[in-house]
């Protein structure tokens, strides 16, 4: 027999089998047994070198042909198979669509998140606009920057975890106050949130928490447009009875500087002998605050004379607390599905 008459015996063979087909898995088996690299036709053209130089070309075109019959073939047989599997499938399968649907758990924003994205909320309504600042920062920016030299004795009430030479985890956001005002001109309005670090752990401080800084820098701003600010933020996060109180204090940033209270929101200043919250006093105390001091400008580099700014910091874990009546702020960092669940 010819290599030609050979090559149309087996395209017949093979395009007959795999009409005859009865399954996917047979279909695969006829396309290696004819098609395959070691396959009917590859074998019979080995042969083609014994043809003479006339006849290979009809030969090569043949063999052509007869590759792309079978290969229709397997392909319509495959089409055809797949099509009856799906109907055999649609006709047993049953979708019952009264089953209830299963309850997706969807995530929820961590409460400090929730927390920080409230008081973005109610600053921007104020103008202030939110710069970050990096979490390792340098001795310079973190201390002396912000007028709390090497000897200065609030150092120590920041225990600060050091990185190398001059190099801190930031103790607290104040960094990026300093480092927004030496990036930016005045008049300047921003809110600066972050996480920060201090060598501090119970059950209302730990080593990494979070602070929101505020700072406002003007022709003529006053003590009485912090208060105002101060008094705004109040009330809209604690409700619109909420009173404020500033108690003189000291941070080496600010002169005058305020430590600032708001009436307690869950005995409305009425304890009336006992709320354990604000343990009977009526008050609560919720973050630091003042006038920006002189040497902070010298050190932004903002030269001019009539210009005044406040400042406040308050720690954002602390208000979680108190608006979501959280007794243990180390509940916050330990993953624990059952508390984070309730801020769903
Ligand atoms: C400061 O850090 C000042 N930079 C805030 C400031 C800014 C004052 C501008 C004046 C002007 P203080 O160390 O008090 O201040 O921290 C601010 C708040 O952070 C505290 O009121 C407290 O709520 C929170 N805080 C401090 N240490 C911890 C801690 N270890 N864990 C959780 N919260 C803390």
């Amino acid at each position: 027999m010819s290599i030609l008459e050979k090559l149309i015996q087996l395209e017949s063979e093979a395009v007959s089998k795999a009409e005859s087909a009865s399954g996917l898995e047979a279909l695969d088996q006829i396309r290696i047994q004819y098609l395959g690299k070691k396959g009917s036709l590859s074998e019979v053209l080995k042969g083609l070198g014994s043809a003479s130089p006339e006849e290979r070309p009809k030969i090569g075109a043949a063999a052509n042909l007869a590759k792309a019959k079978v290969e229709a073939a397997l392909e319509a047989k495959k089409v055809k198979l797949e099509g009856l599997a799906l109907e055999q499938r649609l006709a047993t399968e049953q979708i019952d669509t009264t089953v209830l649907a299963r309850q997706a758990h969807l995530g929820a924003l961590h409460p400090i998140t929730q927390t920080t994205q409230k008081l973005i909320k109610v600053f921007s309504r104020l103008g202030f606009d939110v710069v970050t600042g990096p979490e390792v920062e340098t001795e310079f920016l973190n201390f002396e920057a912000v007028n709390i030299p090497a000897d200065h004795p609030a150092r120590d009430m920041q225990d600060t975890f050091f990185l190398g030479p001059g190099v801190v985890l930031r103790t607290h956001t104040s960094a990026v106050q300093m480092r927004a005002m030496r990036s930016k001109s005045w008049p300047i309005r921003v809110l600066c949130p972050g996480a920060v670090f201090r060598c501090d752990d119970d059950a209302t401080h730990s080593p990494m928490f979070h602070q929101i800084e505020g700072l406002w820098v003007d022709r003529q701003v006053r003590m009485s447009d912090l208060k105002g600010t101060l008094e705004f933020f109040a009330k809209e996060l604690f409700g619109s009875s909420t009173q404020i109180r500033l108690r003189p204090s000291y941070f080496p940033f600010v002169e005058p500087g305020a430590e600032v209270d708001v009436s307690c929101p869950f005995c409305k200043k009425n304890p009336k002998g006992g709320c354990k919250v604000c343990k009977g006093s009526g008050w609560l105390e919720i973050l630091g605050a003042g006038m920006v001091h002189p040497k902070l400008f010298q050190m932004a580099g903002y030269e001019a004379t009539e210009i005044s700014g406040f400042a406040f910091g308050l720690g954002i874990e602390r208000i979680a607390m108190l608006m979501y009546g959280i007794p243990d702020l180390r509940l916050m960092f330990r993953g624990d599905m059952r508390f984070l669940k309730q801020f769903a």
